[in-house]
């Protein structure tokens, strides 16, 4: 694993981690199966890492988990908030063994770390952060037990947990994400209440829900949504978009194949 020097006032890290060879079996809920093509995963993952670098992001790779197929979607294992990370108790059986991967690399980082635990659960893609209101999607994967253990650990470090419905998509981050300046951006077909966000930006397209933030003035986002891109960009963001469609056949999006840590 890379360990870049840290500078706490500065730091920039993208945490990844590589497609399992059986990346194709990983978990449907809200869509069906279509084959998955391994070798363009790859290559549209290397894509991937390689925007966030080119913007500046230090990446740092988790260790590779082969058999785990879902192990790419590493924002669901760890969530960092600031200086701490909190491991997650993943909603689905098959993923739970994500997490000791998430805490090695965390824990090279010098990261302080936090655990949540059964029978609480919670995906990190459930968890929406906006300055210091943290949305949580109380979801298939995610329980009220995981969120008030989450609200234990934050409230100390003076974070305000708001539990939200999501019923319609995988996780709250597959409906709502925020732009830079705190507007909150989904598509209003896969929102249960949009009334909880304000502002909030209804977007045309499914995938134009997800960015990530880059930097103050850029996001990140899957090309599959044009028309969102050129909402974005009328807002005055440069948006840098990235084929990730084999990811997306498996319920993923732009969010979930990292965590930054800033
Ligand atoms: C799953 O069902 O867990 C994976 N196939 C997709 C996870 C996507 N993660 C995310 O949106 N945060």
């Amino acid at each position: 694993m890379d360990i870049p020097a840290l500078d706490p006032a500065a730091r920039r890290i993208a945490l990844v981690r590589r497609p399992a060879d059986n990346l194709a079996e990983g978990q449907l809920t809200h869509i069906e199966r279509v084959p998955v093509d391994l070798g363009l995963a790859r290559t549209q993952w290397d894509g991937y890492v390689a925007a966030l670098a080119a913007e500046g992001w230090d990446i740092v790779e988790v260790e590779p988990a082969p058999s785990l197929p879902d192990s790419v979607f590493i924002e669901d294992a760890v969530i960092s908030f600031g200086d701490v990370a909190v491991l997650t108790s993943p909603g689905a059986p098959t993923r739970r063994d994500e997490t000791s991967g998430a805490e090695a690399a965390v824990r090279s980082l010098g990261v302080p770390v936090h655990h949540l635990v059964l029978p609480g659960t919670l995906d990190g893609g459930d968890v929406l952060k906006i300055g210091r209101d943290v949305y949580v999607g109380r979801s298939l994967r995610t329980n009220d037990a995981g969120i008030d253990q989450l609200r234990d650990i934050l409230a100390p470090l003076g974070y305000t947990v708001v539990p939200v419905p999501i019923s319609k998509v995988l996780h709250l981050k597959s409906a709502v994400t925020a732009l830079p300046d705190g507007t909150v951006i989904g598509y209003p077909p896969l929102v249960d209440d949009s009334t909880v966000f304000d502002p909030f930006l209804p977007v045309p397209e499914e995938y134009g829900t997800a960015v990530v933030v880059l930097a103050p003035d850029a996001v990140l986002m899957s090309s599959a949504a044009p028309l969102s891109a050129a909402l974005f960009a009328a807002r005055g963001y440069r948006v840098v978009t990235v084929d990730i469609s084999e990811f997306e056949k498996l319920e993923g999006c732009v969010t979930c194949l990292s965590v930054r840590i800033r």
